[in-house]
């Protein structure tokens, strides 16, 4: 049986810059939640920030679904992350060719190499999208990163065995760039490599309906049973009665599952 090894000695043998600020927060903070900050309101969603900041490795963002979006209030929301150490994952899901990519990144309204630490991509449109993204990022000093979807959460999707295969395969050779997953169990026993799983709730059948195809697992099935690192939580944070409190739980329960599977 392969042995565990934990998020500070991945944070030590990964390379990879982004990689290793993140595991070295996770270790830190003794978090492996992402919360993922699905709201309309820039101004809840910094709210949001400053309350559970304190509790999660990184917060996730949908950019363009922000009605009251303005750079002000994104230099707020980095100023967050620094206060409370968390890094910024703008859920843009790339999946173009590298040149188009590359402006998505950088230019028109949201500007998201800017401020964010880290995005993610499809992997369906291959090197030159990764490529792209990439020479975007090469004009910051601090590290920037990608994640590639392997697979998706949602029910009949079409993503297949050897689509997340050749996913991977991509990963490692861009892997100065590509830190890790959006996937649905562990793919690679490379430690630098980290998988970051969506579809979580406590309660994944009492839970709140999602009729639009979302599946959810449970903390302890995604981190001890499918072996991710890190779990994102939306919904099962955002429509709780108190988001901070429940943002707590989350943190808690995936930590314990982590530490119960280095020990096992
Ligand atoms: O916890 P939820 O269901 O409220 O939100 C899950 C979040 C959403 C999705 O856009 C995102 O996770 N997501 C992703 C990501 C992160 O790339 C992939 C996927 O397969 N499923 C998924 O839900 O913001």
């Amino acid at each position: 049986k392969e042995k565990e090894i934990s998020f500070e000695e991945r944070a030590e043998i990964t390379n990879n810059k982004m990689a290793k600020k993140l595991f070295q927060i996770m270790s830190l903070k003794q978090s492996n939640l992402c919360f993922s900050a699905d709201v309309e309101s820039f101004d809840l969603l910094l709210k949001l920030a400053d309350e559970i900041g304190p509790n999660i490795c990184i917060l996730k963002t949908h950019i363009d679904i922000l009605n009251d979006f303005n750079m002000d209030k994104v230099q707020e929301l980095v100023n967050l992350s620094i206060k409370h150490n968390f890094l910024i994952f703008e859920d843009r899901k790339f999946a173009d060719i590298g040149n188009t990519v590359k402006s998505q990144y950088s230019g028109g309204v949201y500007k998201i190499s800017q401020w964010s630490n880290f995005v993610n991509a499809h992997s369906i449109a291959g090197s030159g999208c990764v490529q792209g993204l990439k020479e975007a990022a090469l004009q910051y000093d601090e590290p920037k990163g990608c994640l590639l979807i392997a697979q998706l959460s949602c029910k009949n999707n079409l993503i297949d065995k050897t689509y997340t295969e050749k996913t991977v395969k991509l990963a490692e050779e861009h892997s100065d760039f590509i830190f890790g997953f959006i996937c649905q169990n562990k793919l690679t026993d490379n430690p630098g490599f980290i998988h970051i799983t969506p579809g979580i709730q406590f309660n994944e059948n009492n839970g709140m309906s999602d009729n639009l195809g979302q599946q959810y697992t449970t903390p302890e099935m995604a981190i001890l049973q499918n072996k991710c690192d890190v779990i994102v939580v939306g919904r099962g944070i955002l429509k709780s009665e108190n988001p901070a409190e429940t943002a707590l739980k989350y943190k808690n329960t995936a930590y314990e599952a982590y530490l119960k599977r280095l020990n096992l």
